[in-house]
């Protein structure tokens, strides 16, 4: 049907109703380095609809259209007044019993005032999460959309800003096959605003980005910085910014041509570790367009050589655990005190390292894992069975990895990328993943880039062609839990010569806390002590591997487990879903890595 037929009405018959809202995307081209700038908080309480049937984008309820042209008023069917209340940054599964499992769209919306503070000043709002597509209006203007659930995005606002704003946000949840992840995972789809959501102020040419680090030359002694001005209306702007860091005596001169300028620093920084988490306060400046921006930043160099991990040059031991963003109460919602809670088990542990499974964990992870001296694996959901002949699907999970590394490159304790988890060896997958490694590289030319690979459970051997575009081999298995056989595992390690350093990335079994009996019967602390006792004997033997992060730190929501020990949860935590709880293989783990020392 034509939309020009008398009858034709478009918030009922245009199914492509969508394309409007996705061709203005929000993505890693919009995103502005918030760090050390003032942010205003525009967390709170949100009124909230559930909107099933998308109607808040198809039938435009953002222009907030209430009379007919004639002067006449509209049977409107939103309300936002008199909508419920919904706190953001939440998951809106377990505010509200029966959206548990919802999995559909839900409009956010609030007012705000603003009074700008400078002549001629831009305003930004960034949004640190939003699962899965979040479509944003401002005072009925469409802002754009923006796909991925675990990565921030900003929106510029100036000159659609005013004294009095309404904001509306339109999140959808829906697991699609086309989607990074896809509809099938091994955790719970959490929908909705579920990070915070800031509102910040620059003035006219700004500083954009900036990504400083040590550059990886084995001296130790040469500081890079690179730095990103915006200027007005996409104009490109040169002038010179001074980088600053009064700890070292570092006050030097960035030269900017055309928006982009870098530098090379002659410094000699206490070198950042686990055992003495150094941090420098930075500070760039430019005076000429009256904007400063903070940091703060610990130096060192992670590397490989042959089968080694190199931590400033010399060898170490990556003793982590992984973990999900799951929290019982809170879902993948997060806080402080949660973040530092995590990292106290890890070292009860006696771990200096953490996976962050499976999609990018808050921001404030890494910035609290650089103060704590914990070092980090951040992966983007290419899990499992991605649409990988599908280029849109690439272009998501390209985009997210950029935002992660954009948000996280300026973090020490962020030592690894990793692209992917468990992903058949396709030539499509290879192609997938071998881009987002050069992606990574890319984007940041100092860290290694790793992903879980694949196991032939045939051959007994560690075999994935994806390994040749890796730095580090990732490797998970289940050898006493999914596969009994555990005298397999040995015979895969001394089949196997890799050229690279292996990393386990998980191993580990499932128990249900409280439950004991034999070590051989299923979902009890038993068995699991057993898998672990037998897990750590092997690979403590093993000459190659150079870290583990069993699987995992604590139970999870998992809709997939639905046996009378899990009640929907994966189990195989050292700890109970209360994350205080332990079961006994917690102390087999960190008797381990309390052996392997520092
Ligand atoms: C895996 C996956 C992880 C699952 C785990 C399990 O290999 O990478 O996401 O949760 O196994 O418990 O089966």
């Amino acid at each position: 049907m034509s939309d020009k037929s008398g009858n034709f009405q478009s918030d009922i018959h245009d199914s492509n109703y969508e394309t409007v809202f996705l061709a203005k995307k929000l993505d890693h081209t919009g995103l502005v380095n918030a760090d050390g700038r003032t942010q205003e908080s525009l967390n709170g309480q949100w009124n909230f609809g559930v909107d099933w049937y998308d109607t808040c984008r198809r039938a435009k309820w953002f222009t907030e259209t209430t009379h007919d042209a004639a002067g006449r008023p509209l049977p409107l069917d939103w309300d936002w007044e008199a909508w419920e209340r919904m706190t953001v940054p939440a998951c809106w599964n377990l505010e509200r019993e029966d959206l548990h499992y919802f999995e559909g769209s839900g409009v956010y919306t609030r007012k705000f005032r603003y009074v700008p503070e400078i002549e001629g000043e831009r305003a930004f709002l960034r949004f640190e999460g939003a699962a899965y597509r979040a479509t944003v209006f401002l005072n009925g203007q469409l802002l754009g959309t923006h796909d991925g659930a675990s990565t921030p995005f900003c929106a510029e606002i100036t000159g659609i800003v005013k004294a009095d704003n309404r904001i509306i946000v339109a999140v959808e949840a829906k697991r699609r096959a086309d989607r990074v992840p896809m509809d099938n995972t091994d955790w719970f789809n959490y929908g909705g605003l579920y990070r915070d959501v800031i509102l910040f102020r620059t003035p006219p040419v700004y500083i954009r980005d900036w990504f400083v680090r040590l550059v990886p030359d084995g001296t130790f002694s040469n500081i890079a910085v690179d730095v990103t001005l915006a200027g007005v209306s996409g104009v490109a702007v040169s002038g010179e910014v001074r980088f600053r860091i009064p700890g070292l005596g570092v006050d030097a001169a960035v030269p900017v041509v055309n928006g982009k300028g870098t530098t090379v620093i002659r410094a000699k920084p206490e070198l950042w570790s686990p055992a003495a988490p150094r941090l420098y306060d930075m500070e760039l400046s430019a005076p000429f367009c009256s904007d400063t921006v903070t940091d703060r930043i610990g130096f060192r160099e992670i590397s490989v050589k042959g089968t080694d991990i190199l931590l400033n040059g010399k060898p170490v031991f990556l003793k982590g655990i992984c973990v999900h963003e799951d929290h019982f109460e809170k879902g993948k919602t997060t806080d402080e005190k949660i973040i530092r809670s995590t990292i106290a088990h890890l070292k009860e542990l006696h771990g200096n390292y953490l996976r962050l499974a499976h999609y990018p964990h808050d921001a404030r992870f890494a910035k609290i894992a650089d103060e704590e001296g914990v070092m980090l694996w951040a992966e983007v959901p290419v899990y499992w069975a991605i649409a990988f002949e599908n280029p849109a699907t690439y272009a998501d999970a390209e985009n997210q990895l950029s935002e992660l590394v954009l948000r996280d490159r300026n973090r020490a304790s962020v030592i690894i990328w990793s692209v992917g988890n468990e992903n058949a060896d396709t030539d499509a997958r290879l192609s997938f993943m071998s881009r987002l490694a050069e992606r990574a590289r890319a984007l940041d030319g100092t860290r290694p880039v790793s992903a879980a690979c694949l196991i032939n459970h045939e051959k007994l051997a560690i075999e994935d062609r994806l390994v040749d575009s890796l730095d580090i081999i990732g490797v998970n298995e289940y050898y006493g839990w999914y596969d009994p056989d555990f005298g397999k595992l040995p015979r895969i390690l001394e089949n196997s010569n890799p050229a690279k350093p292996v990393v386990l990335c998980e191993f580990g079994g499932g128990a249900r806390i409280g439950q004991r009996g034999s070590t051989d019967e299923l979902f009890t602390e038993d068995m699991q002590r057993r898998i672990y006792e037998k897990q750590v004997a092997v690979i403590g033997a093993c000459r190659y591997i150079k870290g583990t992060t069993p699987w995992i730190l604590y139970d999870f929501r998992c809709p997939r487990r639905l046996n009378r020990f899990q009640e929907h949860f994966n189990r195989k935590g050292l700890l109970d879903a209360d994350r205080v709880t332990k079961k006994l293989a917690f102390k087999v783990m960190a008797d381990f890595y309390e052996g392997i020392g520092d």
